[in-house]
């Protein structure tokens, strides 16, 4: 049975003109100008008790070299293909692909409610490493360099014919990702998807608009703000951002105005490997685990899109961890998420002090276990 008079502090007394507006205790909605959609901030929410699922803690102790792994070099993947003895980075084709070349044409249907169309594209697998027990924290500063290169590198060859080259990152189990050697997967469509859609109409009205990128706009307000920046280096910028939905959300951005990954300069790929160490050391720092994530990167449409000016666009990634109170204890997008709108339970305020105070140094360097 649940303490009521316990339950009864916790609820804040809204009655009388006195009452101050407190982001941390009042209800509130914050606009995200990416996706012209509103989130429910209710902070108050964290304080409610939870007998909920408890998640297994990521896997740490995963070996360097497993020869049942299909990503580690020299093995054998499910389509019988042997892997190089690979060095660094290597990048295949996806052997259960979600979309594929030369796909036909789906019967046209004139009836507006069973609409289809074509999809055709090519999707990748890329290893970040040849080690299964390093993630892109604990991975040298070159080597980092060595992903983003390779990103850019996909990005140019892809986005030469296809209209969208989605570069993106499920890291651990509670994610989805079905292998826990370090890689991501770029996935290239004959289509602009959802997503990207939505973005790509929301940066091009507030261009219209104010005749500046909205994230160029953000990323200066943010900067001059700080309340809810985690790290900064001369050429990024990483922020919860002040419509977050999930608890730890991050937006990486470019502090100049730069479209897609590949015009990035070698100085500011040295750059966005060194915030990414450290905002991923941060990450991890929080709950003392590899922490789970979703990230991807979103830049100005490609192929056709490529003789368009693009100029509202801004090159971004998304980070969207599931955590929320612990190692175990994630976000549910469910019920009100689902049907009525996104909630969260932290002010992103909060979630950004929380991170920035994470040390610098990982966890695992100061206990000796870096590899
Ligand atoms: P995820 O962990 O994000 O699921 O990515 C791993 C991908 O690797 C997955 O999409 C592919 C899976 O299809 N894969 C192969 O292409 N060949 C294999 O032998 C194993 C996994």
């Amino acid at each position: 049975m649940e303490d009521l008079s316990e339950l009864k502090s916790n609820v804040v007394d809204m009655s009388g003109p006195e009452a101050q507006f407190d982001p941390k205790e009042h209800q509130h909605l914050r606009y995200n100008p990416l996706r012209d959609s509103w989130v429910l901030v209710s902070a108050h929410r964290m304080k409610r008790p939870w007998t909920g699922q408890v998640e297994k803690p990521p896997e740490e102790c995963v070996p360097r070299y497993d020869p049942y792994n299909p990503l580690c070099p020299g093995n054998t993947r499910a389509n019988g293909e042997k892997n190089p003895e690979y060095k660094s980075t290597f990048v295949f084709e996806n052997d259960f692909p979600a979309i594929q070349p030369g796909s036909p044409d789906p019967a046209s249907d004139q009836h507006p409610l069973f609409q289809s169309k074509a999809a055709t594209g090519v999707c990748k697998v890329m290893c970040f490493h040849p080690w299964s027990d390093v993630t892109l924290p604990l991975m040298k500063k070159e080597e980092v360099v060595t992903v983003i290169d390779k990103w850019a590198e996909l990005m140019e060859e892809l986005g030469a014919t296809y209209p969208w080259v989605q570069i993106f990152e499920n890291k651990g189990a509670m994610m989805g990702c079905s292998n826990p050697h370090p890689h991501c997967q770029v996935w290239a469509s004959s289509f602009l998807p959802n997503e990207p859609t939505l973005s790509d109409r929301c940066q091009k009205v507030f261009y219209e608009k104010y005749q500046e990128p909205l994230l160029l706009q953000y990323a200066k307000q943010e900067v001059a703000k700080k309340e809810r920046v985690v790290v900064m280096n001369p050429h990024w910028l990483a922020v919860v951002p002040y419509w977050a939905t999930w608890p730890y959300q991050l937006l990486l951005l470019p502090r100049r105005h730069v479209l897609r990954i590949n015009e990035l300069t070698t100085e500011e790929r040295e750059s966005l490997a060194d915030i990414m160490k450290r905002l991923l050391t941060k990450y991890d720092n929080l709950f003392h685990v590899s922490f789970p994530y979703s990230m991807g990167w979103h830049g100005a449409p490609t192929g056709p899109y490529l003789k368009e000016d693009n100029s509202h666009w801004q090159l971004h990634a998304h980070y969207y961890p599931p955590l929320l109170r612990s190692a175990t204890v994630k976000k549910f997008m469910v019920g009100y998420e689902m049907l009525a709108m996104e909630q969260r339970d932290l002010t992103p305020e909060q979630a950004a002090e929380k991170l920035r105070n994470q040390p610098d140094e990982h966890y695992k360097s100061r206990h000796g276990e870096e590899k």
